[in-house]
């Protein structure tokens, strides 16, 4: 015997009941060979579907999609900030922490977002599939909650893979339109549902003991599931679960000086510029132009500023780098510290990052480095000898590796 949420037929109008009937009555039953199998309501029947249950999942992914959606938000902003936003600089590990945060609640909505539709799964087969014309917009509404929700999931999951292939959008873009997408369709849904969810929350439950103890069994093994996810994946952002990070793509101790790459020198087509005795970095000002060498850079006063690198597909490492203060660079051609503005090119020839942009909060910060060591070694050649961008709170796809080009612009 399946039992789930039964259509609510209370404070209907008799004009939509009158339709409903019109409606079921002139339906034709749907063909027998699409009631076969899996494809009804009771092709997995269960005794810890109820409507208890689904409220329960339904408000553990209300939270979970509100994380994801304001951390994303302001990684969204971080990466690009709009003239009325403000990034700031401190605390250093911010971005760190909301897009670990980001990453870490989004794969633990994998389970949870399973268990729903799994719930909910005896619903695909009502009959008559709609009621009534607001009952067809509730829907519909449903079905782009679904579709949405399992594009953030699944489109999440293989960008942090790095499996980019089956993604034939770019992700960044896809990722953000679809975010507004799914939380539109959420509060639709949350709206009508939120009287049926209160009920089924706060009333006593009518469940017979035995199906109470089934339906707490399979949210245990839901919550279960999601605490292993977390355990075995947070430890690409938290140093000392590392060892435990056996699902998570990276492993924030693993890779060139103790820190992982994001992409080679190799794979950039860099190596050889990077690596060429004629190398200059081109600084230039107000006050005019300078081109340094190597043995230049070394000459200026050296800081060393303990950062992490936090990528935007959630893993970060701390490093400590050694350099100049870009703030120093600045004030060396002629540009005010306190509020320029400053581009940085890589010697990369193409690709999405090489150059970012420097806001004047970061660039005034005496911890925002042009380093040139790591770990008191000058930096490996993936990490991006000769000389990257490190700075605080900054999003790992703006610190720039291999550097060639620093311009300071006035802000506008
Ligand atoms: C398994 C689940 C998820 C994973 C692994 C994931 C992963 C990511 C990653 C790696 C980024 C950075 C993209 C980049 O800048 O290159 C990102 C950004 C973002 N995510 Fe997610 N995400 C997930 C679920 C969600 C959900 C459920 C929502 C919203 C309801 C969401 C909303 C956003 C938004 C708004 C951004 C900012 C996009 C931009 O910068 O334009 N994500 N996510
Ligand atoms: N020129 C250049 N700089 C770059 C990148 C790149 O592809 N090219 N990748 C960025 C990304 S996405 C990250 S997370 C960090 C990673 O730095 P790491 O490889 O030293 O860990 O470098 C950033 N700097
Ligand atoms: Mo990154």
């Amino acid at each position: 015997m399946v039992r789930h949420p039964q259509p609510r037929v209370t404070g209907r109008s008799a004009g939509s009941r009158r339709l409903t009937d019109w409606w079921r009555a002139s339906l034709p039953a749907p063909p027998e060979a699409l009631r076969r199998g899996p494809l009804r309501p009771d092709g997995f029947p269960s005794r810890a579907r109820s409507s208890r249950l689904t409220s329960q999942l339904g408000v553990a992914l209300g939270v979970t999609f509100a994380v994801c959606f304001l951390t994303g938000l302001l990684s969204h902003l971080a990466l690009d900030p709009p003239g009325w936003f403000g990034w700031p600089a401190r605390p250093v590990g911010l971005y760190r922490f909301t897009q670990g945060l980001h990453v870490a609640t989004g794969l633990a909505t994998v389970p949870l977002l399973g268990a729903k539709l799994w719930s909910v799964y005896p619903h695909l087969f009502r009959w008559p599939p709609v009621r009534s014309i607001a009952h067809a917009v509730e829907r519909a509404s449903v079905a782009v909650l679904v579709a949405a929700a399992l594009f953030q999931v699944v489109g999440g999951v293989l960008n942090i893979s790095r499996w980019y292939a089956p993604m034939p959008y770019f992700f960044t873009a896809g990722h953000y339109w679809v975010a507004w997408l799914a939380v539109g369709a959420l509060l639709a849904h949350v709206g009508v549902q939120l009287p049926a969810v209160r009920a089924a929350l706060t009333r006593p439950t009518d469940e017979p003991p035995a199906d109470r103890l089934s339906r707490r069994g399979l949210l245990g093994g839901v919550a279960a599931a999601a605490g292993l996810v977390t355990l075995t994946t947070v430890g690409q952002t938290v140093r000392p679960l590392s060892g435990l990070a056996v699902l998570a793509p990276r492993r924030p101790d693993v890779g060139p000086q103790g820190l992982p790459v994001n992409r080679t020198a190799q794979r950039a087509g860099v190596a050889a510029l990077a690596l060429d005795p004629a190398y200059r970095l081109v600084v230039t000002g107000p006050a005019g132009q300078v081109a340094l060498d190597l043995a230049a850079l070394h000459g200026l006063e050296q800081h060393t500023a303990r950062l992490p690198i936090a990528c935007v597909e959630g893993w970060s490492a701390t490093g400590r780098w050694s350099g100049v203060p870009l703030r120093d660079l600045v004030a060396l051609v002629g540009g005010d510290p306190e509020r320029a503005t400053v581009v940085v090119e890589s010697l990369e020839a193409a690709g999405r990052y090489r150059t970012s942009t420097v806001g004047p909060a970061h660039v005034r910060d005496p911890l925002t480095l042009v380093a040139l060591r790591l770990g008191g070694e000058p930096l490996h050649l993936d990490h991006g000898y000769p000389a990257r961008l490190i700075a605080p709170n900054r999003p790992g796809v703006l610190q720039t590796k291999w550097l060639g080009r620093i311009t300071v612009r006035e802000t506008p």
